[in-house]
């Protein structure tokens, strides 16, 4: 594949608010066009495929990844944000339905996490 076909490919696990966040992005931005997206649920088939796909070219499997250049992987949601946010010249803090998501749900999830983990800390410690 030459690069002027290439399309970069956003690896997305359903149910990762980290996911729901770079395809809620690229949904707000209009560049879901732009991309090839390739989301598992786990536990199907996709996911052996991409996890087998994944763990040559990247240090950890995670979720998401974005290949955006040829070769070129991204484990980050905030590098693939600012990566397309670059490419589309937009500010993501000034879109209303992004920052809405990561703003709410997104950082309710975040301190769900951490107090689930305290919680299985102190449950393991008694
Ligand atoms: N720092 C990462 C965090 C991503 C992350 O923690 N993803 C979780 C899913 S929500 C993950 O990939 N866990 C390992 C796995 O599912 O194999 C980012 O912002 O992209």
């Amino acid at each position: 594949m030459t690069d002027a076909t290439f399309k970069p490919t956003v690896y997305l696990k359903t149910g990762c608010p980290f996911c729901l966040k770079v395809r809620l992005f690229l949904l707000e931005t209009g560049q879901l066009d732009q991309v090839v997206l390739r989301e598992f649920v786990p536990g199907d088939d996709e996911v052996t495929a991409i996890r087998a796909l994944l763990a040559p070219v990247v240090e950890k499997v995670t979720f998401p990844t974005a290949e955006l250049t040829p070769g070129r992987f991204t484990t980050e949601s905030d590098a693939i944000v600012a990566y397309f946010a670059k490419l589309a010249g937009v500010d993501p803090d000034a879109l209303p339905t992004y920052r809405s998501y990561l703003d709410g749900v997104h950082k309710g999830m975040q301190s769900l996490f951490r107090e689930n983990l305290q919680l299985k800390k102190q449950a393991e410690a008694a």
